[in-house]
C-alpha cells in the first residue's frame, strides 16, 4: 500500500506550495544549491541564463534557473540544523509526493544536493579563504537521532573515537554527537584535487558550540583544544559550521546525494578573521556551478 500523508503531517498552503519553502513540484530541479544566507541567493542566481521562479518566504528564498543548459535550483537555508529539518523535508517531500494524491509516488527521485557555505577553519591547512569540502561531518546538533537507521548510516567507531578523546559526558553535547559521510561521488565531482577535504563539526551554535567565549565562560575550556588535536585514522578535524550533518545525514536517509563547501572565513587558531569575502566565496559559486 501506498503511504498517505495526511495534511496535519504535510502541509500545503492554498496556492500548491509546500508550507515553508512556498515552492511548487514543478520549480523543484534536481541540482540543488544550499546557502544559509537569503542575500547569496542572487548571487548564484546571476550567473544563470534566465530564471523560471523566483520565491521568498521567512529565510527561505528560492529561485531556479539554467546555468549552463543545466537546470538548478538555489535555496536559501537560514542558520542551523533545525532549518535543514524543514528545507530537507519539504524538498524530499516536492521531488518524491504527490501534492494531488497525498501519496508518496512510484518511482524515487534523486536530488543533488550541494551546500555552498562560510566556515571556522581549525587547521594550519585551512587559512582564510581555503574552500573545505566536508568528506565526514560531525553533527553537535542531534538532529539525526530522532529518525529511524540513524546507527546504520553513521560511523559509529569514529563517534566513539571523538568521544573518548574530548573526555564529554553528562550535559555536554548530549545527545552524542554523530559522524556521517558525504556523497564520495560528489565530493570527487566537485572537490576534485584543488579543495581541501576535511572532517566538519556541524556546531548548535556559532559561539559557546565553537569554543568561542565572550562574557560566558565555556564549560570545557579545553574544547576546541582538544578538537584541534584529535585523529582518527588520518582524519582531522578541519572547521566549524552548522549545518553540513544534518545535511548528510538526512539525505543519507532519504536517498539523495549531497555535501557541503565551506570557504574559510575565520581562523581559529592564529585569530584572524575576513568578513569583506564577496568576491572569493563568487569563486566558489561558479566552481560548484561548473562541476554540479
Ligand atoms: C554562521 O555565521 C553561519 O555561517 C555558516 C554557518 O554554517 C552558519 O549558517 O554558513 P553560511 O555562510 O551558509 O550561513
Ligand atoms: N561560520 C561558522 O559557523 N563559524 C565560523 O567561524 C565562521 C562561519
Amino acid at each position: 500500500m501506498k503511504k498517505y500523508f495526511p495534511s496535519s503531517e504535510l502541509i500545503i498552503n492554498e496556492d500548491g506550495s509546500v508550507f515553508h519553502l512556498h515552492v511548487k513540484p514543478e520549480w523543484l530541479a534536481d541540482k540543488v544549491i544550499l546557502v544559509g544566507d537569503p542575500g547569496r541567493v542572487a548571487l548564484v542566481a546571476s550567473h544563470f541564463e534566465n530564471k523560471e521562479c523566483e520565491v521568498e518566504s521567512r529565510e527561505f528564498k528560492t529561485i531556479t534557473g539554467t546555468y549552463k543548459g543545466k537546470r538548478i535550483t538555489v535555496v536559501s537555508t537560514g542558520i542551523g540544523c533545525d532549518n535543514i529539518d524543514i528545507v530537507m523535508n519539504e524538498l524530499d517531500a516536492l521531488a518524491n509526493i504527490d501534492f494531488e494524491t497525498r501519496e508518496e509516488k512510484e518511482k524515487f527521485r534523486q536530488l543533488e544536493l550541494v551546500r555552498i557555505g562560510t566556515c571556522g577553519g581549525l587547521q594550519p591547512n585551512t587559512p582564510v579563504g581555503t574552500f573545505v569540502c566536508s568528506q565526514k561531518s560531525i553533527g553537535f546538533d542531534g538532529l539525526l537521532n530522532f529518525y529511524a537507521g540513524r546507527n546504520a548510516v553513521c560511523d559509529l567507531p569514529f563517534e566513539r573515537a571523538f568521544l573518548n578523546h574530548m573526555g564529554w559526558s553528562g550535559n555536554m553535547c548530549a545527545p552524542a554527537p554523530y559522524v556521517i559521510d558525504a556523497s564520495e561521488e560528489l565530493i570527487d565531482r566537485i572537490a576534485k584535487k584543488d579543495m581541501v577535504r576535511g572532517v566538519t563539526i556541524a556546531a548548535g551554535g556559532f559561539f559557546g558550540p565553537q569554543g568561542r567565549e565572550l562574557r560566558i565562560p565555556l564549560a570545557d575550556p579545553k574544547q576546541n583544544d582538544k578538537i584541534e588535536a584529535f585523529e582518527y585514522k588520518g582524519f582531522k578535524i578541519t572547521n566549524f559550521e552548522m549545518e553540513s550533518s544534518a545535511l548528510a545525514g538526512l539525505s543519507r536517509l532519504m536517498g539523495h546525494k549531497a555535501m557541503t563547501v565551506c570557504m574559510v572565513i575565520a581562523n581559529r587558531l592564529i585569530k584572524e578573521a575576513n568578513t569583506g569575502y564577496k568576491n572569493t566565496i563568487d569563486t566558489l559559486i561558479q566552481t560548484v556551478l561548473d562541476r554540479i
